[in-house]
């Protein structure tokens, strides 16, 4: 399929440079100068300048909210003069941002601009983020979420697993790119060798991917006995690798998903064509329908030559529920009430402070009043 790509603030605008120096076509907008000049690609917006000067909204949501109303017909604009042909339009942001946290805005105003279904991939705060990161965040998911024809959560915590996060975003922003360059393959082909024994199309991505939705990769490296290696692997049966890997697929998406509340499915194998003229995506296909809450499920293979090993990929969508969403929004509200107590608490104390110097300056009064009262001699009578 051919997105057309929307990265906002900086974590949106460094995951989708990374889709852009594909080839993608797409714009990177931000309200921080600094973090814009790092990307070499052409289409840049630097966001709000006339209120920031470039200097982003440091976490403030409703500055990045004023900012995304006041600018939102300029991307549209934007969008106009470059963009060609597209299947939809995918826009990434975090959901915790000031400037990404904002792009519901921008989200409604690309619905009512074009035809074609927008999707949505926010990143999740972190349990190492500072806590108004955690607070912005479940104060806007309930906006963000249902805007989107599909919502697709990066859990930061669940990608990096053990390594602490500061360090390891650029693993984090490869890997996310990498699932999505997948995931764009689909109905993207560029010659006849791409087509596979199920060939799948852009509309199979389109009706799958719908609410809340995860994609995930299982990869099966191939070594270099090539060819020979499924031939002989007699022990290990070419229909089980694939279902080894769709397994492998499910448990190691961008957020932890319990696949019996998913609803539909896409499942895609990859690899060097010789490969996949042996195995084929069925098995895989059966496995998840086998799975999942839903019934429905689509799937198919894609001969790549750039990949070396062999590979599934699913989208699973129209997720009910998921326990790692509502955890972050119930630790992002708690973190807001923190805050807010803290605040207030702080406020009483600062009040205390103030009485109490009121208190030892009425009581410096009173002490001068006494030493006063006392310097005045009581009359005496007169004797007679
Ligand atoms: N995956 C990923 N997450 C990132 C990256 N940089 C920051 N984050 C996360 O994104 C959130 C912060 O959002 P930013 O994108 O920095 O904020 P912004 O949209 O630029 O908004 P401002 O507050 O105006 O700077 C936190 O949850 C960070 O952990 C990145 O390169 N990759
Ligand atoms: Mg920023």
């Amino acid at each position: 399929m051919k997105p057309f790509i929307i990265g906002i603030g900086r974590a949106g605008c460094r995951i989708a440079n990374l889709l852009l120096t594909k080839g993608y076509n797409g714009i990177l907008a931000d309200t921080e100068k600094s973090d814009l000049l790092f990307f070499p690609y052409r289409y840049k917006i630097l966001l709000g300048e006339k209120i920031l000067d470039g200097n982003g909204t440091g976490g403030d949501i409703d500055i990045g909210r004023e900012v995304l109303e006041l600018e939102k017909y300029n991307i549209i604009d934007r969008i106009d003069s470059i963009k060609d042909s597209m299947d939809c339009i995918f826009v990434i942001s975090a959901m915790g941002g000031g400037t990404g946290g904002a792009v519901d805005i921008l989200i409604d105003e690309l619905k009512k601009s074009y035809m074609e279904p927008i999707y949505y991939a926010g990143v999740l705060p972190s349990v190492e983020d500072p806590s108004e990161i955690l607070a912005n965040f479940s104060d806007n998911l309930k906006r963000i979420a249902p805007m989107s024809h599909g919502f697709l959560p990066i859990d930061n915590d669940h990608i990096k697993g053990k390594m602490r996060l500061r360090g390891w975003y650029n693993h984090i922003n490869s890997k996310i790119s990498r699932y999505l360059l997948d995931l764009f393959k689909v109905g993207d082909y560029r010659s006849r060798d791409e087509l596979g024994e199920n060939v799948l199309g852009t509309t199979d991505v389109i009706n799958t991917f719908k609410g809340i939705s995860s994609i995930g990769i299982g990869l099966h490296e191939v070594k270099d006995e090539g060819f020979g290696f499924f031939r002989h692997t007699s022990s290990e049966d070419k229909p089980e690798i694939v279902i080894a890997l769709t397994e492998k697929a499910v448990s190691n998406t961008l957020i932890s998903v319990d696949i019996s509340e998913t609803r539909k499915a896409l499942v895609v194998v990859y690899g060097p064509r010789k490969y996949l003229d042996f195995l084929g995506s069925i098995p895989a296909r059966l496995w998840v329908e086998k799975n999942i809450g839903g019934v429905e499920v689509r799937g198919g293979d894609i001969p790549w030559s750039e990949k070396k090993d062999l590979e599934v990929m699913v989208l699973l969508s129209a997720i009910k529920k998921n326990d790692r969403l509502k955890y972050l929004y119930q630790l992002g509200k708690i973190q807001k009430n923190r805050d807010e107590y803290i605040d207030k608490i702080t406020k009483l104390y600062d009040k205390l402070k103030n009485m109490e110097s009121k208190f030892i300056e009425i009581e410096e009064d009173f002490k001068e009043i006494y030493e006063d009262l006392k310097k005045i001699e009581e009359p005496r009578e007169e004797s007679s």
